[in-house]
């Protein structure tokens, strides 16, 4: 198939002002009529045929203002209906189609989620139901009508607000009506039908207008959507005061599905969600799965703002709606918890998924200019990425220029399809400043890579900082150019004291705001009155997007990791600490592999930890494998890399021991458990602290981790005395999932959690175990929380498994990826990304990969989207 450039873009050359929809909802045969009012767009080609997308539709009939078509007028196949005459006047176009939803297994268009008819359109889905302009600078204003039998569907909804409902046939079968006034494209459109319970709340706006709220679950989990539901009041409050965005339909439902391809979806005022992020209780979720609901419940009201009242004029502009959905979900979730922990957490998942897309095979801009298939670009550099990009803007413009230039934009394109250029245009005019420099970050693939140098002369009481930038070559970027970073700095002197910033060599405006403007591939700033050599504390809250070396001397760390007053950075000291530490064992230096330091430092830490237990945990958790994988950056052994974090881990535990028992002993929950983050970090401490304590002592560990399996009040305690057991090994380990299994057995999601522990184990025997436990009466290959559960664990958390040296973790992934791909490509293409790093590993390790990639792109009748994903993976 041909590849599809921003450089083609032509506006559509037919307008459709509005869509009439009716669906007679049918397990296998549901029918569909739309109605078209349709006219010739201006800016459009005169003259032009009428071409239509479809994807694996079956038309049934077609009328053109009212009269019926003959094959002769038209040229119908599964993916196009094209008429080649119609008026020059406006028209109504009538498309009879019908769609098997029963049979729609790659759970996009209209498809079943258990017993519920529901739809993913996004972002080419609408036309698996209808014959459309399915592109997303086509807005219309929709209205629905569905009917089905009552006992098949009781509830039945679309988006916008109810009209009318009724029954039919003497009460056996009904019908509702829903007309959503705001015109969207067709990637928002919705529809569900089930037989679902509800959870019913109102929320007052702004200017005073009551909104019905209400959460569809399946009947019996009412009780596990409370969370949901509390996180939504509370995303519409801060939405209101945050960026003066009211919420504006009478009506805003949500509904949980337990089939999904993703998280959740935008839909204008029916969001369908994931089920795992809209359920949790206290017994079956973890505090991470409250975070991650609170999180998406925010992100997809948010969108009705960025994405819905605004959209975007092409796939191009992805970012567009959603890095900048990402940018306010991190804002909310850090007004809603701590600030410090939220920015941690989210860079800590950005260097995770982001760092590695960008070094690798599969990198692309945050707005790419080519795609083949454009559901491969929901990815990390599009949404975290563009959020790190809006965040970096705002550090540079400023708060005040930057909520102006966000009122701006819902000023000027409200009801729009917008492009990342007026967005920019709006902060470009609030803050009078040209950002057409700015702009290279969306254009840019690769992560900048900014180099320091200092010096200190103590005779003439100056520091010279030097700041070099460089971006590496990326795929069909092989130049790169220098891009605009904000690089927040503070200098201290050795007693901790915040030093003045003087200088000739930057900008009154920088010195003051302690943020220095790399714009070129060098800056050499001279500071001034230094009275004795200083801690130079840079990239303070992680203030954009880029790899920076070197760390600081290790004297340097330890004084950061004390007195530094920007906690990002008191952090990343602890993780460079580590860093350090971890790649000593990995060269064999000996003295450097002495971790006293950072012990010392961290016992510290721990003694002061009450102030902030979950501060101290993200400080005593050590860099994943995958951070040092990225860290070594080629040439990569994940069987060396993951000894050196065990023999440190277990230093660690034999150092601190008796601290951490001391605090594991003293942060048991008190009692009734609450999802709150200050609750939350003792828990995390806490569990960090048992972690620890089993890499230093196995045997206590055992202990401690068997008696809170059996006592723990929550499922956050509970896992993670699992997780522990289960790295352990042995019987203890066996009954701990024997007995776990038990209790859950048929509660999908937490099962979901028993499977991706497995997967994780770090033995040898793993690599059975998943592939026994794919033929589990819980597991389902049609289910993506299953397979992600399972096989995305394997792959993306048990490095040492997956990357087998004889290939055994390469072949399961591929078996499954090749078994999986004409049932759900979405899924396969995302599950083969689990080699996007492939290149950075040492020479066996890349033919074994490369030799399966080959392997499957041989195979006939892939996806395009896995043929996509294999192509650019081997590129
Ligand atoms: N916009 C959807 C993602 C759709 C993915 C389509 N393959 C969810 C979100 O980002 O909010
Ligand atoms: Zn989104």
């Amino acid at each position: 198939t041909a590849a599809i450039r921003l450089a083609d873009y032509r506006p559509a050359d037919f307008v459709i002002d509005s869509v009439e929809l009716d669906f007679s909802l049918n397990p296998t045969k549901t029918k569909v009529v739309a109605r078209l009012a349709l006219r010739r767009n201006p800016a459009g080609e005169a003259g032009a045929p009428l071409v239509l997308d479809g994807d694996d539709l079956t038309l049934i009939g077609v009328r053109l203002d009212g009269r019926a078509l003959g094959p002769q007028d038209y040229a119908a196949t599964p993916d196009k209906l094209t008429l080649a005459a119609v008026p020059d006047a406006p028209f109504v176009l009538e498309i009879e189609t019908q769609v098997d939803p029963s049979a729609n297994t790659q759970l996009s268009g209209l498809y079943r989620s258990g017993s519920a008819y529901c739809t993913q359109c996004e972002a080419e889905g609408f036309r698996r139901i209808t014959y459309f302009l399915d592109r997303p600078d086509v807005l219309s204003v929709y209205t629905t009508r569905i009917e089905a039998e009552k006992s098949d569907a009781p509830i039945l909804l679309s988006n916008g607000n109810p009209v009318e409902s009724g029954d039919i046939d003497g009460g056996t079968r009904h019908y509702a009506i829903w007309r959503d006034p705001f015109p969207k494209p067709s990637y928002l459109f919705a529809l569900v039908g089930g037989d679902l319970g509800v959870v019913r709340d109102a929320f007052k706006t702004m200017s005073g207008r009551l909104v019905d709220l209400a959460i569809y679950v399946e009947h019996g989990k009412e009780p596990r959507a409370g969370y949901a539901m509390d996180a939504l009041k509370r995303s519409m409050r801060w939405d209101e005061e945050k960026f003066g965005r009211e919420y504006d339909l009478d009506v805003f439902n949500i509904v949980a599905v337990s089939d999904f391809n993703m998280g959740a979806m935008e839909n204008k005022g029916l969001n369908i969600f994931n089920d795992k992020y809209v359920l949790a209780s206290p017994e079956t979720a973890t505090d991470g799965d409250y975070a991650g609901i609170e999180g998406v419940i925010a992100h997809e009201y948010f969108h009705n703002w960025t994405g819905n009242r605004i959209t975007c004029r092409d796939w191009f502009q992805l970012c567009l709606k959603e890095g900048l959905t990402v940018f306010r979900d991190q804002e909310f979730s850090a007004d809603m918890r701590s600030r410090a922990v939220e920015r941690i957490s989210d860079v800590r998942g950005l260097r995770l998924a982001q760092f590695p897309e960008d070094a690798g095979p599969l990198a692309h801009p945050v707005r790419p200019d080519v795609y083949q298939e454009i559901n491969n670009f929901y990815t990390a550099t599009v949404y975290e990425k563009g959020a790190e990009i809006i965040r970096a803007l705002r550090t540079l413009i400023g708060e005040d220029d930057f909520r102006r230039g966000m009122d701006l934009y819902f000023e000027r394109f409200d009801g729009a399809a917008a492009t990342v250029e007026d967005f920019l245009s709006c902060f470009a005019e609030a803050s009078g400043r040209d950002l057409s420099h700015f702009a290279l970050w969306y254009s840019q693939a690769g992560t900048p890579l900014v180099t320091t140098s200092e010096e200190y002369d103590a005779a003439a009481k100056t520091f010279t900082l030097t700041l070099r930038q460089e971006t590496p070559p990326t795929p069909g970027q092989s130049e790169k150019r220098p891009v605009v970073i904000p690089i927040a700095l503070a200098l201290f002197s050795e007693n901790g004291q915040k030093l003045d910033l003087a200088s000739e060599d930057a900008s009154a405006r920088e010195l003051a705001r302690g943020l220095i403007e790399l714009d070129r591939p060098e800056r050499v700033i001279r500071f001034r009155d230094i009275p004795s050599r200083p801690v130079a504390s840079l990239l303070r809250g992680f203030s954009a997007p880029v790899r920076l070396e070197p760390a600081p001397a290790s004297e340097d760390l330890e004084r950061l990791l004390a007195h530094d007053d920007d906690p990002f950075n008191r952090w990343q000291a602890a993780q460079s600490l580590a860093l350090r530490a971890i790649f000593a064992r990995v060269n064999g230096d000996g003295a450097a592999s002495d971790a006293r330091g950072l012990t010392d430092a961290l016992r510290l830490l721990l003694a002061k930890a009450e102030g902030d237990p979950a501060f101290a945990a993200q400080a005593l958790s050590l860099p994943s494998e995958i951070d040092l994988a990225r860290e070594k950056g080629s040439d990569v052994d994940p069987d060396v890399l993951f000894a050196a974090r065990q023999s440190l881990r277990a230093e660690i535990g034999r150092a601190l021991g008796e601290a951490l028992e001391t605090i594991h002993a003293r942060f048991a929950d008190p009692g009734a458990y609450a999802p709150d983050a200050a609750s939350a970090g003792r828990r995390a401490l806490r569990n960090v602290a048992l972690d620890l304590i089993a890499a230093g002592d196995a045997d206590k560990g055992r202990a401690l981790a068997q008696a809170q399996f059996e006592t723990a009040g929550n499922m956050t305690d509970r896992l993670a005395a699992l997780a522990t057991l289960a790295h352990l090994g042995g019987a203890a380990r066996e009954d701990a999932f024997a007995r776990f299994y038990a209790q859950y057995a048929g509660d999908a999601l937490v099962i979901d959690k028993w499977f991706s522990l497995q997967a994780t184990i770090p033995e040898e025997a793993t690599t059975r175990r998943v592939q026994e436990l794919m033929t589990h009466p819980e597991f389902s290959m049609s289910n993506p929380n299953r397979v992600r559960a399972l096989i995305s664990a394997f792959a993306n958390a048990n490095l040492t498994r997956f990357h087998a040296l004889d290939g055994s973790g390469y072949d399961l992934l591929t078996r499954v990826v090749l078994e999986l791909d004409p049932k759900n490509p979405q899924l396969s293409a995302r599950l083969l990304s689990s080699l996007r790093s492939w290149r950075t590993l040492e020479a066996r390790r890349r033919e074994l990969v490369e030799t399966r990639l080959k392997h499957i792109l041989a195979a006939e009748n892939l996806s395009a989207d896995l043929r996509d994903i294999a192509t650019r993976a081997l590129g």
